[in-house]
């Protein structure tokens, strides 16, 4: 199916506005988006749930139904504002959403996406939405049926969902948008691996920055061990940082974050400030996109996180755009008092035979706790 076709059509349903977080599954869908010659509004706000509240204002301004596209790990987000707002017995408010189906029951995936995938369909059920699941079979005669049913549900003041199946939309024209910035990301996690501790914690956050790292720490030291890869659960990779941190207070905890997943629940900067752990550094590797599925940009261009860290009450922030000035930020932060932090603005290049890590996530989380046990004993 191209996208292109379907946006057109969602048009036609009377929807002018278009929200929601990209995804992997979605990825050809997004890149229809990008390139969409017609007159939806599109929007990509900071979480699935801040996407569903941007739908309800939308459709209190005219009356007109918007779409919330994202992929299922995002349906979290959405519960509170579906569920207390948008609901029948709340307000009444139709949305259609568009949900990206990772980890579909019988095919191999991650493993954050497996019990996601499996209770895909179950949640929405809860939610008393009704869905249709769509795949690479699916005819635009059938693709039309579906937006009818779609149409109708919507018109009644609920909302719809269509699930959409890994290789469902048609390859488009690839987006290729670019940040000016030069650094290279994997580049700047070595650094950051070979400028700091092996008694370092590591937390790193949800998508390639994890993978990029797991890769450079084996080859640089020969294993993983001090990093917790926050491989689902985007934008919680700081909390997880401090709640160690708060706890192993004879340890340097380094939260390396995404410039999206940090958007996304933002207030835990706030939050860690106030919190004031000494042993607390924060990294931001920003290229102002969702580079690991698919380099949509993530709508806040102009957000400069060293400055709202510095706001936030961090003592001590710095932005950075090259290897030296990296090196000279690392080293200068070794006798601070965090919480601190370090932007790093990096450009949109990753490898394609970027691996995957290896083990399970439990021999992960298992290896990584023997690695906090073994420095306490040392
Ligand atoms: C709640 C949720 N929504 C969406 C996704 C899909 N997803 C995985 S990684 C990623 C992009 C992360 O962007 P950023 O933190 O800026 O890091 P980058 O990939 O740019 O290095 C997204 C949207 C997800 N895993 N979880």
């Amino acid at each position: 199916m191209k996208a292109d076709r379907l946006l057109k059509a969602l048009e036609e349903m009377g929807i002018d506005t278009i929200t929601g977080v990209p995804d992997s599954t979605l990825k050809q869908f997004c890149d229809g988006l990008q390139n969409y010659q017609g007159n939806l509004k599109h929007y990509v706000p900071v979480n699935e749930g801040a996407a569903v509240g941007l739908a309800i204002g939308s459709y209190l301004a005219d009356g007109k139904p918007a779409c919330v596209y994202m992929q299922n790990s995002g349906i979290g987000n959405t519960v509170n504002p579906i569920a207390s707002l948008a609901n029948r017995d709340v307000y009444g408010v139709p949305i259609l959403f568009i949900v990206g189906w990772r980890g579909e029951p019988g095919v191999k995936d991650e493993p954050q996406h497996v019990f996601q995938g499996r209770i895909t369909c179950e949640l929405f059920d809860v939610l008393t939405i009704p869905y249709s699941v769509i795949d690479k079979e699916t005819t635009w005669e059938e693709m039309e049926e579906i937006l009818e049913k779609a149409a109708e549900v919507l018109a009644n003041g609920d909302q719809y969902a269509i699930i959409v199946k890994k290789g469902t939309f048609d390859k488009d024209v690839p987006f290729t948008w670019k940040n000016g910035n030069e650094l290279n990301r994997e580049e700047a996690l070595a650094a950051i691996l070979k400028d700091t501790q092996k008694d370092d914690l590591i937390v790193s956050t949800t998508g390639k920055i994890s993978r990029e790292l797991y890769e450079q720490s084996n080859s640089i030291y020969g294993n993983h061990d001090n990093i917790f890869m926050t491989v689902g659960g985007m934008g919680h990779a700081s909390m997880i940082a401090l709640g160690l941190a708060k706890k192993r207070t004879d340890r340097r905890v380094i939260c390396v974050d995404g410039d999206g997943a940090a958007l996304m629940h933002l207030g835990a900067l706030a939050f860690i400030a106030s919190q004031a752990p000494e042993n607390y550094l924060h990294i931001i590797i920003n290229n102002q996109a969702h580079e690991s599925v698919g380099a949509m940009p993530t709508g806040c261009q102009k957000t400069d996180f060293s400055q709202l860290a510095k706001d936030a009450g961090y003592t001590w922030t710095r932005q950075v755009k090259n290897l030296d000035q990296l090196h000279d930020a690392l080293r200068e932060t070794v006798p601070k008092r965090g919480p601190v932090m370090i932007e790093v603005l990096v450009s949109l290049d990753s490898r394609a035979d970027l691996g995957r890590p290896k083990e399970s996530a439990k021999e992960n989380k298992e290896a990584f706790m023997k690695d906090v046990e073994r420095w306490s004993n040392y």
